[in-house]
């Protein structure tokens, strides 16, 4: 059942997580896991429909930045949103039902994982497209004095999108309070970043009077402290802010596109976040959380099972025309 006091805020859920941070962060993170392991297997079995992206070697991002999220903030992620969403909503029996096209998923099985709206949390898979979106919320927020911010995710390929420069223009000159991040896992489906990007990501958003940053890391303790600060001068300034995120994508850019030479995916296991936190941790304490995050991703499975496809006749009432 969710608790209407953290359902909204990641922060406060996180803080009433038992353990310490490395555990806490360790719970989300092999949710997340196991959670896109079953939805390939799913795939697999022409089980889903559409597509999906997964963001196995990148799940230390989305615990080391939303943990620091609570009620009044609005995320917006993109394509490859599983991990975000799971952080932000916990709620894996609404992403899964959502996956397997139900009645009951997060919009009604009739949006995907690219067309999440829940709560505060909103997804699009048109790259860079939501980015306007975040620097226009950010700012009613900003507006009505609520004191939350906005949060949006960008891969490295979307920098190559002219609209996200508009966004980071406005964003500085009406001083809008929204975290830019930038998860550049170096690849933008099967073009490597050098041959998709000149310059430097950095500068990008200190070209606009940004204050921007970069961290490399896939260390979810080392992520969740080092955008501590950063939400917490998004909140106090009201300012963006601009933070890279070096990382790497261990799976397909979708279920089975992968054109990367298998040596560099292979050499980049290293980093894997999930055993890379597990190593710090007692085992039985891992084995434990394994366990709990398996039988949660199961009985998220099961629940989506059981639910109906969407009725054909209530099609009209998902159109956002009709409301
Ligand atoms: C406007 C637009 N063009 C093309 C696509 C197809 N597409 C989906 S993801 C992707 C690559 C995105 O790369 P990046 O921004 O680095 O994110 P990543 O997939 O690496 O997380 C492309 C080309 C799209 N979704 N939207
Ligand atoms: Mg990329």
């Amino acid at each position: 059942m969710t608790d209407p006091t953290t359902e909204r805020s990641p922060k406060a859920r996180f803080d009433s997580l038992s353990g310490s941070v490395d555990e806490r962060l360790y719970s989300q993170m092999t949710l997340i896991r196991q959670f896109e392991e079953r939805l390939l297997q799913l795939f697999e079995g022409g089980e889903l429909f559409g597509t999906t992206h997964c963001c196995i070697g990148q799940e230390a991002d989305a615990v080391g930045i939303l943990n620091h999220l609570d009620e009044r903030d609005i995320v917006f992620s993109n394509h490859r949103c599983h991990g975000h969403f799971l952080v932000y909503g916990d709620r894996p029996e609404l992403l899964m039902a959502e996956m397997m096209g139900k009645a009951g998923g997060l919009v009604g099985g009739r949006g995907g994982s690219q067309h999440i709206c829940y709560h505060g949390f909103h997804s699009n898979g048109v790259q860079g497209g939501i980015v306007p979106n975040a620097v226009g919320m950010a700012m009613a927020e900003k507006l009505k004095g609520t004191g939350g911010m906005a949060v949006v995710f960008l891969g490295d390929g979307t920098l190559g999108q002219g609209v996200v420069y508009e966004a980071l223009n406005l964003a500085s000159l009406w001083s809008a309070p929204v975290l830019f991040v930038i998860e550049d896992n170096q690849w933008a489906q099967s073009t490597p970043v050098e041959k998709e990007l000149a310059g430097d990501m950095v500068a990008r958003g200190r070209a606009f009077g940004i204050r921007s940053g970069e961290i490399t890391s896939t260390d979810a303790s080392e992520i969740y402290a080092h955008f501590a600060d950063i939400v917490a001068s998004v909140r106090e300034t009201g300012r963006p802010r601009f933070e890279v995120v070096h990382t790497y994508r261990l799976c397909h850019h979708s279920k089975s596109d992968d054109k990367r030479p298998r040596e560099q995916v292979e050499a980049r296991r290293v980093g894997d976040p999930v055993p890379l936190l597990a190593r710090r941790l007692d085992p039985s304490v891992v084995a434990r959380l394994d366990a709990e995050a398996g039988r949660r991703v199961t009985e998220a499975e099961e629940h989506a099972r059981s639910l109906p496809f969407p009725d054909p006749s209530t099609l009209e009432d998902s159109l956002v025309s009709a409301r």
